[in-house]
């Protein structure tokens, strides 16, 4: 039986400091609208979709930092978007700044969820695979900061079953690691939506700048080959306060190729139709997990963290 679902990918330009959550969730609604013009039932927005990426900033102040936090989900300047969702009945990944409450402590997360067409939260995700650094690194042309705003994830890798299909989330940085993906194909995943906010330059080793884009969709589409899933990643792009992100927000096929890619650095929907069945395919015919994997050969996945040589 073929297995068809239309999806998008909404990038979002940039967001400055003083743009209002207010707005920002309009730009989010107009792109939702647009998605659903195209035909899509399902839409993938960036990583921190509803701020500026704050952890470029160093600061000191808690009640500042706070501020780029969202307390609950949907919550008053959200909540016209889970309406659109709803009226329209189109899911969505959305990528947030989760403050909450663990055991009488407060908890940062860099979150993503996943919300049905009826506009109910259906999974949530925080982020793992946190990049940058916690100190201030007063030399650098703007700052990673992510190690010291968030929280480490503490939900793992899950999957969800959706519109009759298998959705996986990640978030950014996460998409550089095999292990993301592979936990996620490990429990059948068919669909990982991600969102990402990629500076153009790497602070911490310069590169040349064509290698970030080149690592991106390296990533995403080495992602969905291994592990026979389709891969939809939302940018937040352009220059935020002058500091520029890359763009080249994609739907990667479970056989690596690009189906779909962005063409600006400012907002854009593209959409394809994910063939489900195309999954299927490649999960029986290399990628058939319980008949290749040798998980004797594996222990150093979750025995080593760092590589070490010893000959
Ligand atoms: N947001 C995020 O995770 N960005 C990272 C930048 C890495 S360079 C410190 C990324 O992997 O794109």
């Amino acid at each position: 039986m073929s297995r068809k679902m239309r999806a998008a990918v909404a990038q979002l330009g940039p967001i400055h400091r003083v743009d209002s959550r207010d707005a920002v969730v309009r730009r989010l609604v107009t792109l939702l609208r647009e998605a659903h013009g195209q035909g899509a039932c399902f839409v993938v927005f960036p990583e921190l979709a509803l701020t500026t990426f704050f952890p470029r900033w160093w600061m000191t102040d808690q009640a500042e930092i706070d501020r780029y936090f969202e307390r609950e989900m949907p919550n008053t300047a959200t909540r016209p978007l889970f309406e659109a969702a709803k009226e329209l009945g189109i899911g969505f990944y959305l990528g947030y700044a989760e403050l909450t409450e663990e055991r009488g402590e407060a908890r940062h997360y860099n979150t993503s969820i996943l919300v049905d067409p009826a506009g109910r939260i259906v999974g949530r995700y925080r982020k793992i695979h946190l990049p940058g650094h916690s100190e201030h690194l007063p030399q650098a042309p703007f700052q990673h900061l992510e190690k010291r705003y968030f929280d480490v994830g503490n939900d793992g890798f899950r999957v969800w079953r959706m519109m009759d299909a298998v959705f996986g989330m990640c978030i950014c940085n996460d998409r550089r690691w095999p292990e993301t993906y592979r936990v996620m194909g490990l429990q059948g995943v068919e669909i990982v939506a991600l969102g990402y906010n990629t500076p153009v330059e790497n602070i911490h080793d310069r590169e040349p700048e064509h290698l970030r884009m080149f690592h991106h969709l390296l990533s995403l589409q080495a992602g969905a080959y291994q592990n026979a899933a389709w891969v939809l990643a939302a940018a937040k792009c352009g220059a935020e306060d002058g500091f520029v992100m890359i763009g080249g927000s994609a739907i990667v096929a479970p056989t690596g190729e690009i189906a779909a890619r962005a063409l600006t650095e400012g907002d854009e929907v593209i959409a394809t139709t994910l063939d489900l069945e195309l999954g299927d395919y490649l999960r029986r015919a290399v990628f058939n997990f319980a008949k290749h994997r040798r998980i004797e050969h594996y222990n150093l996945i979750t025995s080593r963290t760092g590589a070490k040589t010893e000959v």
